[in-house]
């Protein structure tokens, strides 16, 4: 089983995170993490802080000569946006702001917004390039892209750039919906027996933890609910990769929708908390979409959750040893199913 915390805010003066339970002998280079946190951060309709943050990185622990040891992986990511507290009485609407000064008792939103912030999802991706590599090095791929931006579906990178340098001069936002797809994995992955062993839910539970997330579909989705069975029953689309909460050996498909980033530059009507009048709440630095980047951040997100149900399957204390397992299931399937 893998396991992971992040700590830090959006402006605080680092971000860190541990990832635990990995094998030893994963090779992973500065550059695989490198990549993955760029991905992540030149996603287009990013915001002008992204021009400042590197996501330079420091691997404090878990690593010798180029691989994990089988130690936890401490990771820390330094701010480069790092400022001192600036405390603020106006709640964004449809941010964690107000429910979460109620639930702490803070009277200043930036104590919750600071970690409400999906600055943290720079962790996930630095730990997601080792899921990564763990499951491409047992033969799975990855992949992920929008097929909506706002509401043009499947737009084209010219298409994209134009509906974002459109809302972006109405100070405004957009959401959307991407899709990821995960071929290769070996049938057999998570469990049919309880809630919580039900690969489906566990995926669900990682997508729905990122940041804007609010709808998540595997395979066909809410569009199988017009279908017949009969047909259904026939379609290798609609469980997409997962029957009964296991992977049956076909690709994982997985689509989420995105509300558009809440904060904008128009601003939305609010009010100040310190005596209760109207206020107006404006954010001049939000993503104009964070779409693109939550696609990158969900790859990661999935991989550390398929990387966790893999290491699950087949256990294993190195690299050498988990390959193996995976090749001698994959014969055995093989044979079984006669592909
Ligand atoms: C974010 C708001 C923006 C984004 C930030 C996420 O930052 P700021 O707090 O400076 O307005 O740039 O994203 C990142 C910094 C990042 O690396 O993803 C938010 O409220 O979620």
């Amino acid at each position: 089983m893998l396991r992971y915390l992040t700590a830090g805010e959006s402006h605080g003066e680092s971000l860190a995170c541990v990832l635990e339970g990995l094998p030893a002998g994963l090779a992973v280079s500065p550059a695989d993490l490198r990549r993955e946190l760029a991905r992540r951060r030149a996603a287009p309709g990013r915001s002008a802080r992204q021009r400042k943050e590197k996501d330079s990185f420091k691997v404090l622990s878990g690593m010798h000569r180029g691989a994990t040891t089988g130690a936890p992986v401490a990771i820390l990511i330094p701010n480069a946006a790092a400022k001192a507290h600036s405390p603020c009485s106006v709640p964004r609407p449809g941010h964690a702001d107000l429910p979460g000064m109620l639930k702490y008792g803070f009277a200043d939103a930036a104590l919750i917004r600071e970690r409400a912030s999906a600055r943290h999802t720079a962790c996930v991706s630095a730990m997601g390039a080792f899921a990564l590599r763990l499951l491409t090095e047992t033969g799975a791929r990855f992949s992920s892209r929008v097929v909506r931006l706002s509401m043009t579906e499947n737009p084209s990178p010219e298409e994209a750039r134009e509906l974002i340098a459109r809302a972006a001069a109405d100070g405004d936002t957009l959401g959307g919906v991407f899709e990821l797809t995960c071929s290769g994995l070996p049938a057999g992955l998570g469990s049919h027996v309880h809630h919580d062993r039900r690969l489906g839910a566990r995926l669900g539970a990682a997508l729905l933890g990122i940041n804007g997330i609010k709808g998540f579909e595997t395979g066909g989705g809410f569009d199988l609910s017009s279908w017949k069975g009969t047909l259904a029953a026939r379609d290798r689309r609609v469980s997409g990769g997962l029957d009964g909460g296991m992977t049956n050996g076909g690709d994982l498909v997985l689509r989420c929708a995105m509300k558009p980033v809440p904060g904008t530059e128009a601003g939305v009507p609010s009010f100040d908390c310190r005596d209760g009048r109207p206020a107006l709440s404006r954010s001049s630095t939000s993503d104009v979409t964070a779409v693109y980047a939550a696609a990158v951040v969900a790859e990661h997100a999935a991989a550390l959750e398929l990387a966790s149900a893999l290491l699950e399957k087949f256990g294993g204390d190195t690299m050498d040893e988990i390959k193996e397992r995976v090749r001698v299931w994959r014969k055995k399937t093989a044979e079984l199913t006669g592909r």
